[in-house]
């Protein structure tokens, strides 16, 4: 989709944040060479991963030669956020108020054309960065890391039940197939995800995809593996399958979109 489309499909005003003028802008930007991991800001919320942390900073240091940056926001009151410092990781505090709260202000934050948002949980594989970086290199203005596909033998039952009744409702509604709405880790062009305004919090990774997919931005799932969780879990299934589901229903309704299974895009109205 082209950048004139993207601005149609968003109105004359546009509906979400300004971009703030003092905003890096790299090379790779403004001369339209491709993207390297000097574009890159990875994002997370951090709430208590001290099991995991360390791990997760090390994968993206070694994946992307030290080149990507970091931020976490973070609402931990364990060892977590001194970890991210020793890492040179850009820590914004927050009070704890739930993912979604989280990680719209590490979205929002980020400073570089291309946004990496994972959980501090080392469930995601950070080798699966280049091809990430490859395909918004190819066009994409969103690679969605797909678990379900390849089994995400790692997850809950419950959670992976969960996942593919989302994704199958989700794409009735949409007309388009996704396969994996919850997922953590995706690429966006940065533009996407700081000029839509995002309401959510525990439906949050669910909404990053269906707003994306309901404005014609072109969206890529690509497989991936999914690891078992360190550390505990910050969400509840229960609450957050429902938040996920009406979601699912309320966006894609006020869209106005048609059900249908064809797998192709739909631009609709802004919300
Ligand atoms: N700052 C902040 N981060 C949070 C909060 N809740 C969750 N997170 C982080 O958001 C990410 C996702 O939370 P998870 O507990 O992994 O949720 P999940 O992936 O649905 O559940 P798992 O299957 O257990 O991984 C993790 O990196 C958490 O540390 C919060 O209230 N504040
Ligand atoms: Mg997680």
């Amino acid at each position: 989709m082209s950048r004139l489309q993207r601005d149609e499909a968003a109105g004359p005003t546009g509906d979400g944040a300004e971009t703030d003028p003092l905003t890096e802008v790299s090379e790779s930007e403004t001369t339209g060479d491709e993207f390297t991991f000097d574009d890159v800001t990875v994002v997370m919320g951090t709430y208590n991963e001290e099991a995991a942390i360390a791990t997760v900073l090390e994968d993206i240091e070694r994946v992307t030669d030290w080149k990507a940056n970091v931020v976490c926001v973070d609402g931990s009151d364990d060892g977590t956020p001194e970890v991210a410092r020793e890492h040179g990781v850009r820590v914004i505090e927050q009070e704890p108020q739930g993912y979604g709260v989280a990680v719209r202000e590490a979205v929002l934050a980020a400073d570089r054309p291309v946004v990496v948002t994972t959980d501090c949980d080392d469930t995601y594989p950070m080798e699966a960065l280049p091809e990430f970086l490859a395909a918004i290199n190819d066009g994409a203005d969103v690679v969605s890391g797909d678990r379900i596909t390849p089994g995400a033998g790692a997850m809950p039952t419950l959670n992976r039940q969960g996942n593919r009744a989302f994704a199958l409702l989700a794409s009735l509604l949409m007309g388009r197939r996704v396969h994996d709405t919850t997922t953590g880790m995706r690429a966006y062009r940065r533009e996407v995800v700081q000029d839509i305004t995002w309401t959510e919090n525990t439906g949050l990774s669910a909404e990053l995809l269906i707003r994306p997919l309901m404005r014609g931005y072109e969206v890529d799932e690509r497989p991936i593996d999914y690891d078992e969780r360190k550390g505990e879990t910050k969400l509840d299934p229960f609450s957050g399958g429902a938040a996920i589901a009406r979601l699912s229903v309320t966006r894609t309704a006020r869209a106005g979109s048609p059900v249908r299974l064809a797998p192709t895009h739909t631009s609709g109205p802004r919300r």
